[in-house]
């Protein structure tokens, strides 16, 4: 509570976070633009997922709510959302959506400089279950010239200019990096307004949970089987790590960035290139982790480092605090020399 009492009247929003640091960058206002209408989607996403329930959005496609209309899936919902919100920013040129197989060119007469891929609802198995999901992105600028098209979209992380998530949990968060660091911010429903919680948020260097679907261990590869081993069984006498895994990327991240530790979705022999995507799921998540001080691997090198080569191409992916990813890094090498 501020010192003015019940309502801070001097709340950093997103809205004005984002203004401010487009002022600092001198720009045009087109970045800021991209990310507030980026924003604006994910509350209007909040709102469809918190009461998807009473309005029939739960399930499959072509359901009906009450009044007979026809409701779209909440992850449809949520790609026309983000779609739409982006285009009518005039800032992008290119998108790459999980739930579309081909990129997107923004016609020309609505285009901008950017290149967006996202996941506009990851998780979205755990919708009926309630459990927590989310919104992903990262933004890069068009880095060639003449007509956008599919290949503008397959540049490495580090040529990410902005990247986050947002998160449909006990509450709806925003996390977002322009490379300036990492920070939070909540949704507050009573003014629909995204404030600043958390100001360039560090992961610890060491944690004490792991996270992965145990659920392939006859799979995994004997790098991962033997650094579950060393979490399980530390040979220096020191504490168990603990186990936590929703099975929800967005979640399961959060959680290591805000408690330490580790994630790992790595490759296995079911899945030799592992499950998660390198454009809207591994790349911008491995921005966020190495903005707060993290690493992000898939053991062999840096997610960010990786030269895309499709736009729904599957990367294994090891996050968390550095000493923990670090000591996978160490035994994957040993196994993979
Ligand atoms: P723009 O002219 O708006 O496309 O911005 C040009 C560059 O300035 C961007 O690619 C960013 O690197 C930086 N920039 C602009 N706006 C912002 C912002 N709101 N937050 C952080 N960086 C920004
Ligand atoms: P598994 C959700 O379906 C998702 O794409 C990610 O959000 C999550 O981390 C992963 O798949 C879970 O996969 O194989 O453990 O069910």
């Amino acid at each position: 509570m501020s010192d003015k009492g019940a309502f801070d009247t001097n709340v950093v929003t997103l809205t004005r976070f984002v203004l401010e640091e487009g002022r600092k960058a001198q720009g045009t206002g087109e970045l800021t633009n991209l990310l507030n209408s980026i924003c604006t989607a994910v509350k209007a996403i909040s709102t469809a997922v918190r009461k998807a329930g009473i309005a029939n959005l739960y399930g499959i496609a072509g359901s009906t709510n009450v009044t007979g209309d026809q409701v779209k899936k909440l992850d449809v919902l949520s790609n026309d959302l983000v779609i739409n919100m982006i285009k009518s920013s005039f800032s992008s040129c290119v998108l790459v959506s999980e739930e579309d197989e081909k990129a997107l060119i923004v016609d020309p007469d609505q285009r901008g400089k950017y290149i967006v891929c996202f996941d506009p609802l990851d998780g979205s198995s755990n919708i009926d279950c309630l459990v927590s999901i989310g919104t992903i992105f990262a933004i890069y600028k068009k880095t060639t010239n003449g007509e956008p098209c599919e290949q503008d979209a397959l540049q490495p992380g580090r040529n990410i200019v902005a990247a986050g998530y947002a998160l449909y949990g006990s509450a709806t968060m925003m996390v977002l990096s322009t490379g300036l660091g990492v920070n939070c911010f909540m949704l507050d429903p009573a003014i629909g307004e995204f404030i600043l919680v958390d100001r360039d948020v560090k992961i610890k260097k060491k944690g004490k949970i792991y996270s992965l679907n145990e659920g392939y261990a006859q799979h995994f590869y004997p790098d991962v089987t033997e650094y579950l081993q060393k979490k399980k069984f530390p040979e220096d006498g020191s504490a168990p790590y603990g186990s936590r895994y929703v099975g929800s990327m967005v979640a399961d991240v959060h959680r290591t960035l805000v408690y330490g530790g580790i994630f790992l979705y790595p490759a296995n022999v079911k899945s030799p290139k592992g499950k998660l995507r390198l454009l809207y799921e591994c790349n911008p998540m491995a921005f966020i982790m190495e903005q707060a001080g993290g690493l992000a691997t898939t053991g062999a090198m840096n997610v960010l480092d990786i030269q895309p080569s499709t736009i729904h191409q599957r990367v294994p992916v090891v996050l968390g605090s550095p000493d923990d990813v670090q000591e996978y890094i160490s035994i994957y090498k040993k196994h993979n020399k």
